[in-house]
């Protein structure tokens, strides 16, 4: 009986070392898949547009980052930027403020939100755990980024591109 459960037991164990035997391979696969997907990443890295980050503090803050670069303002700031895409990355931490991107006409600019095109506006009492983020083509011409309830109290960020 013993003797019986054991070699059943071995049995058992061969078939489990044919299924484990399988497994490096497929793992090797998937690695093979991973090492080529993780080389095409530097690329996607490189082209992907430069972000301005925006959070509420004490009043609206915003950086810019450009590499390791980066250039921040607060209320009433300014910031020259060349034309191009850039990602809009707005933590929405407040329930107090929101963000609107306008042209120099007062309109709303629409930007990439996931797949599809929404004007750059978040709601007043919506936060989030995770930011909003638009890519928006910047064309030259100025910009501002503001918060509607306080845009009087000049929060807001004029964006200038040449
Ligand atoms: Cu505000």
């Amino acid at each position: 009986m013993a003797d019986g459960d054991v070699w059943g037991g071995n049995r058992f164990d061969a078939g489990e070392w044919g299924n484990i035997s399988m497994t490096p391979y497929r793992v090797s696969i998937v690695s093979a898949v991973a090492v080529v997907a993780a080389s095409m990443v530097p690329q996607a890295i490189a082209a992907k547009p430069p972000q301005i980050k925006a959070s509420f503090g004490s009043g609206l803050a915003i950086d810019i980052k450009k590499g390791k670069k980066v250039a921040s303002t607060g209320n009433n700031g300014k910031i020259k930027l060349k034309r191009g895409a850039y990602r809009f990355v707005l933590a929405e931490n407040s329930q107090f403020h929101n963000y609107r991107l306008v042209n120099a006409k007062g309109r709303t600019i629409k930007g990439k939100f996931g797949k599809r095109k929404r004007k750059v506006v978040t709601g007043v009492s919506a936060t989030r755990s995770k930011p909003f983020i638009y890519t928006v083509n910047l064309k030259k011409g100025s910009y501002v980024l503001l918060c509607d309830p306080h845009f009087q109290q000049k929060m807001k960020v004029k964006i200038t591109v040449k």
